[in-house]
């Protein structure tokens, strides 16, 4: 029985959500949000395992779009914890009153576009259904936790835990014997916290990762008073950078850079930290030699902190440096130094299975008293699979996507009209600043909505051959950078049997703007509205 009507229901209240609420209510829209966890804050809600931080600068990751809201807020470190960020969300839920158009412990199960009515008929998972003219995701590009299909996964006696489903207690590991499965950014960012508890503590890595130190501390109050007295200025110059993100970028070409210089310059920047580690050259993620040569650098620095050579080799990376997103750790190589803290390579010899006591691999049988699993994500349309999308005639979105999400500009589906999706697959999302590029999504698609209704309209659908032309563009300009060519989850490769397409928009942010303006622009070209 359908239970309820509105204007537009979201799916997810993390940050994208709860912006979305917001500007449908003040549009005077009658909207509705769906939330599995018990509180807003979406990849800051699920992923509380220890050590888990933003790698943004913390002044920068946040919305603008309240003056009072930015200037009000304090973030207490340079790169903030989770906890912080999630009072964050909850500060802002209450602030604006989100709260009591969000139904939580809710999961969306279907969304089907009703052929006759020319709405979306929605489920969740008791069999509640609502309608909806608009069906608006707001899922995460992160937040379908990759479980491994590692046989014997469920036979383990002892505690296991996924870290982006971590429990909301804090876990005490003192004493223990803890086996991590994984080294990507939330093993980096973990394991130093669990290290310092564990009786012991052994890594699996199957592929060892660059990171770059974060060199976090508490805010400079000089700096955040100087960003606070010019947020818009500084926000909008952030728009014309490549990640949205304002920070020290270079503008030369490492090829043409004596290699002194770039030594200097990746010193200069690695004692800095940070994520714009390779940010010194235009060319870091398209030219092999200058990549190497970055690459290089991060791997004397490891064999420079890691004391035990053979350990210090295992975990130099081989591949290119940035093709995987790059970590920021916070004295992630130096655990390697402790002697509770150990590594166990399995890419030649794989963890054959989980046992009851713990890890077999290479024929052993290693004990363990916890098992985490760091094992990622499927990312951008995993979130999407776990809900039956269905469009005009019932075309399933698993469907439309079998050989890969296609899209206009990341957010609009052909064949399902009045569905708009924030940080979708080929739109921007992971490559920038998440916070103000949601914001500038959310702007996008609640002015369509709004632009819908002036022209007295009630249906808009993105035309098949903007669809076409947006697959084929985000592809030739992933194209020439070094990441389309790895393995990564930008591509799907972590997840077996999904198809290699490079999801995330590669031609950066101002001209992924500029597309989405040209877009309004021109009455909105590549959608049918009627
Ligand atoms: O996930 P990952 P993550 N047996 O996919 C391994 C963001 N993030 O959660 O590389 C053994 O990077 C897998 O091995 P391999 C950030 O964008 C940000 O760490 O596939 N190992 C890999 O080592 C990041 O990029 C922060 O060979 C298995 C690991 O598990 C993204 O989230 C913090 C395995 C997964 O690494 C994802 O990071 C955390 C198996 N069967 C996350 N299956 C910040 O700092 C998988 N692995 C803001």
């Amino acid at each position: 029985m359908v239970q309820d009507e509105y204007d537009a229901v979201v799916v997810g209240a993390g940050f994208a959500g709860m912006y979305l609420l917001h500007r449908l209510r003040q549009m005077g829209l009658r909207a509705k949000a769906f939330e599995t966890g018990s509180d807003v804050g979406g990849t800051w809600y699920w992923n509380r395992y220890p050590g888990a931080r933003v790698d943004v600068e913390s002044m920068q990751y946040s919305y603008q779009f309240d003056e009072e809201l930015q200037q009000d807020w304090e973030w207490s470190e340079r790169y903030s914890p989770q906890p912080e960020i999630l009072r964050y969300a909850r500060h802002v839920a209450d602030r604006f009153d989100l709260r009591r158009d969000i139904q939580f412990e809710t999961r969306v199960t279907a969304a089907r576009f009703q052929d006759d009515s020319k709405d979306w008929l929605i489920t969740t998972e008791d069999g509640t259904q609502v309608r909806a003219r608009y069906f608006l995701t707001a899922v995460g590009c992160l937040s379908s936790f990759n479980k491994p299909a590692i046989p014997g996964i469920d036979d383990f006696k002892g505690n296991s835990y996924f870290t982006a489903q971590w429990p909301h207690e804090p876990v005490d590991f003192t004493g223990q014997r803890v086996a991590m499965i994984g080294t990507g950014s939330t093993a980096m960012q973990s394991s130093p916290e669990i290290a310092k508890q564990a009786k012991s503590l052994t890594l699996f890595q199957r592929t060892p990762n660059y990171s770059i130190p974060s060199h976090n501390g508490p805010q400079d109050p000089e700096y955040v008073a100087y960003v606070k007295a010019n947020y818009p200025e500084l926000r909008a110059r952030a728009k014309q950078i490549y990640g949205g993100v304002l920070d020290d970028w270079g503008e030369t070409e490492g090829k043409h850079t004596p290699k002194d210089v770039m030594e200097k310059e990746l010193e200069r920047r690695w004692r800095r930290g940070g994520l714009t580690f390779l940010g010194g050259y235009t060319d870091s993620m398209y030219d092999k030699d200058t990549n190497e040569f970055a690459a290089e650098f991060v791997r004397r620095k490891i064999r420079e902190i890691v004391k035990d050579p053979e350990t210090a080799e295992l975990l130099c990376p081989t591949n290119e440096i940035g093709v995987k997103r790059i970590c920021v750790d916070t004295g992630y190589f130096q655990i390697f130094n402790r002697p509770n803290v150990s590594i166990m390579e399995v890419r030649n010899t794989p963890i054959e299975r989980i046992s009851e006591k713990g890890i077999v691999r290479g024929g052993v049988e290693h004990e363990f008293d916890s098992i985490v699993y760091a094992t990622g994500f499927d990312a951008f349309t995993g979130s999407y699979n776990r809900i039956d999308i269905r469009g005009r005639g019932g075309v399933r979105l698993k469907d439309h996507w079998e050989a890969g999400p296609r899209n206009f500009l990341g957010m609009a589906v052909a064949g399902f009209p009045n569905m708009f999706t924030v940080t979708g697959p080929l739109s921007p999302s992971v490559f920038t600043n998440m916070l103000p590029t949601i914001e500038q999504s959310v702007e996008w698609i609640t002015d369509a909505i709004e632009y819908v209704r002036e022209q007295d309209k009630s249906v808009i659908e993105a035309t098949e051959t903007a669809e076409d032309y947006w697959v084929r563009h985000c592809d030739e300009v992933a194209r020439p950078s070094l990441r389309y060519h790895a393995d990564c989850w930008y591509l799907g490769s972590n997840i077996p049997g999904k198809p290699r397409v490079f999801m995330p928009y590669n031609a950066g942010l101002p001209a992924y703007i500029e597309k989405c303006e040209q877009v309004v622009a021109n009455d909105y070209e590549g959608f049918a509205v009627a």
